[in-house]
């Protein structure tokens, strides 16, 4: 074999409660900002689907799990829905969230499937979004006893946790450019936002090492490896910014416990640097992660700033560099992002290089397309081969790094079965299974027989 991976390797896929779970408004759930969202503006949703039903983990979970493990699966991320376990962000437990998700970390067990879990994928209880969602720093500690309630509840068997994922993304969204809910657009109150989540993550942390536990913690983080359009000092620079904007802004702190000094120096000229207590900010350079999840699906590509922008606009992170598209780039048209598989390997040598080699794992990559239903052959299973080309190219530079001793454990395709998207609903579709939405049947695609032959083998050819 010409791609062989280390025994032990973790194979699977990562989903979240809010686009796989459905049951919104069932087993005692409260409402988070994507059901209030929808209530408000159904039509800002892609063809007006709201994720009530989504793929229907809530009933279906045991056949699903079973299907993970006939694939061969060892490990499966999930995450618990906030408002599921405490309807109101805070104060009583909903004991039928407790048990929905004993159910399902006992069933993956059983199958052999080391459940990885996260406590918050973009799903802020409207309660606490009513009281300020991330922005407020008592919010911020309902999230800690939230995070401190699943450890007591799950952690006898739970041994990898994630405090948030991509915790820029509802930065981005709800406080830049207009995509999440609260949909507000101004760079001080989206870098207070950044800020929280970044505090709530170490806090967690610290919440995580009391227990006394023996699993890790970590954290997800999407990075978008930034290439600057030419050598030139200027794209350079520019470049430059936009990794510390997008990247490092979570990551040094996440990993390192530290911020790097141009961002500091940045939020200070536009006066949005947050107050951080002495306190809190020895949190978060004591508590940092034992292992890092990495979701890959598309590098930045960026050139010098041509036209200044109007110097009384407020500031955007725009306003320090422009994108360009590289001629020739290989894109996924559907989701309208370019495909560069090698960013997965620049992205684990930056952290074998200057993160201390950190314990990693892909944690997302994947790839959305939109009507498969062209690619269903005769017996009735889906002909995805751009899929197993898009995981395989991925894979041949995951491995090359581990050749030269990158610390990376896993890789994690998003996602199991086709489900529901923010942004897209099920406009494209991203499983290994495929999901028909009229009556919810399951049918494997024919990536998902090659990645179980790959897992058998250990590797590809
Ligand atoms: C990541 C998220 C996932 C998932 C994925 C695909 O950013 O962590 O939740 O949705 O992207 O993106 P999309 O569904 O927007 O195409």
């Amino acid at each position: 074999k010409k791609y062989d991976f280390p025994t032990d390797f973790w194979w699977g896929t990562a989903a979240s409660a809010t686009q796989t779970e459905g049951a919104a408004y069932e087993g005692g759930k409260g409402p988070n900002i994507w059901d209030h969202w929808y209530e408000v503006e159904p039509n800002r949703f892609f063809d007006g689907v709201s994720a009530s039903v989504a793929s229907d983990f809530y009933y279906q979970y045991k056949q699903d799990i079973a299907l993970m493990k006939e694939l061969g699966h060892n490990s499966f991320r999930l995450s618990i829905s906030w408002s599921r376990l405490f309807p109101t962000g805070e104060g009583t437990i909903n004991p039928e969230a407790v048990d929905f998700y004993n159910r399902v970390i006992d069933a993956l067990i059983e199958a052999g499937i080391e459940p990885f879990v996260n406590l918050y994928h973009f799903d802020m209880p409207l309660a606490l979004q009513e009281k300020g969602g991330w922005e407020s720093r008592e919010v911020v500690m309902h999230y800690v006893a939230y995070a401190k309630t699943c450890f007591e509840l799950f952690g006898d068997r739970v041994g990898k946790w994630f405090t948030h994922n991509e915790p820029i993304v509802p930065v981005e969204g709800g406080y830049l450019y207009d995509f999440h809910y609260p949909n507000v657009v101004d760079f001080k109150r989206a870098v207070q936002v950044a800020y929280h989540s970044i505090l709530s993550s170490a806090l967690a942390i610290e919440a995580y090492r009391d227990t006394r536990q023996t699993g890790k913690i970590g954290i997800i983080l999407n990075l978008t490896p930034s290439y600057p359009r030419s050598q030139n000092e200027a794209d350079r620079q520019a470049a430059y910014l936009a990794d510390i904007l997008f990247n490092r802004s979570f990551l040094d702190p996440s990993v390192l416990g530290t911020f790097p000094a141009e961002l500091i120096e940045l939020l200070k000229e536009q006066d949005a640097l947050p107050a951080m207590g002495e306190t809190d900010r020895k949190k978060i350079e004591t508590y940092t992660v034992d292992i890092l999840g990495i979701n890959y699906y598309q590098p930045r590509r960026i050139k010098v700033k041509e036209h200044l922008p109007n110097p009384k606009a407020p500031f955007m992170p725009e306003h320090l560099f422009d994108y360009y598209e590289m001629p020739g780039r290989k894109m996924n048209r559907h989701r309208g992002w370019e495909i560069y598989e090698k960013g997965v390997y620049d992205i684990l040598t930056n952290l074998r290089e200057n993160y201390g080699n950190i314990e990693c794992f892909i944690s997302e990559n994947g790839m959305g397309v939109e009507g498969e239903e062209r690619y269903r052959d005769t017996d009735g299973s889906i002909q995805d081969d751009y899929r197993i080309d898009f995981i395989a190219e991925h894979l041949k530079w995951v491995h090359h790094a581990l050749e030269e001793g990158s610390n990376v454990k896993g890789y994690h395709l998003w996602t199991f079965m086709d489900n529901w998207s923010w942004s897209n609903a099920y406009k494209n579709r991203y499983g290994f299974v495929g999901v028909d939405l009229t009556n919810q049947t399951r049918t494997v695609k024919k990536s998902g027989y090659w990645f179980k032959h790959l897992i058998e083998e250990n590797g590809f050819e």
